[in-house]
């Protein structure tokens, strides 16, 4: 049984997923209205693996017998400047989630919480992966100058992305 600190504290990050999720899904609606089908579409798959975040967060209170409580999310917002304005916010959001995957590690070792610390390294790992993915859509549209053929051309390349849905055991 873990204690209710520490519930507390995972049911604050089921709260910061689904508003990750939340704010993803705000940016495919952007998107898709600029006309971007292939950017709206990673960021689709975003809104979908942050699902799967919070699901896993979910799962791991009730296998530890303990009370999931969901939180009021907060409104996303609707408009951004360009997508490029929209993608660097999307790696801001994802260095405000590492700090608090940080933090939730330190919590975990505090209370001495072993399975809680094994959960949350592979969080760990998943934001090296958030980060960089986010990073490297900013760099790209900043180098072609989010717009013109360049923009054309980095829509066709995030179209490419899907969703795969955890396997047994992974969610
Ligand atoms: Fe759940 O990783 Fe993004 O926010």
């Amino acid at each position: 049984m873990m204690s209710k600190k520490m519930q507390d504290a995972l049911n604050e990050q089921i709260k910061h997923e689904l508003e990750s999720a939340y704010l993803y899904y705000a940016m495919v609606a952007y998107l898709a209205d600029q006309g971007l089908d292939g950017m709206a579409q990673w960021m689709k798959v975003q809104t979908q693996e942050e699902m799967v975040h919070a699901a896993k967060l979910f799962d791991f209170i009730v296998e530890r017998n303990g009370r999931v409580e969901l939180a009021e999310l907060a409104k996303p917002k609707k408009e951004w400047d360009s997508p490029l304005d929209a993608f660097k916010d999307a790696y801001e959001h994802e260095k405000f989630i590492t700090g608090k995957i940080n933090a939730l590690y330190k919590l975990a070792q505090e209370e001495n919480d072993y399975p809680a610390a094994v959960l949350l390294q592979w969080f760990i790992n998943e934001q090296v992966e958030e980060e960089a993915s986010a990073l490297k859509i900013v760099e790209d549209l900043e180098r072609v100058g989010g717009t013109g053929h360049g923009l054309f051309m980095i829509d066709r390349e995030l179209s490419a992305r899907t969703f795969t849905p955890p396997t047994a055991g992974e969610e």
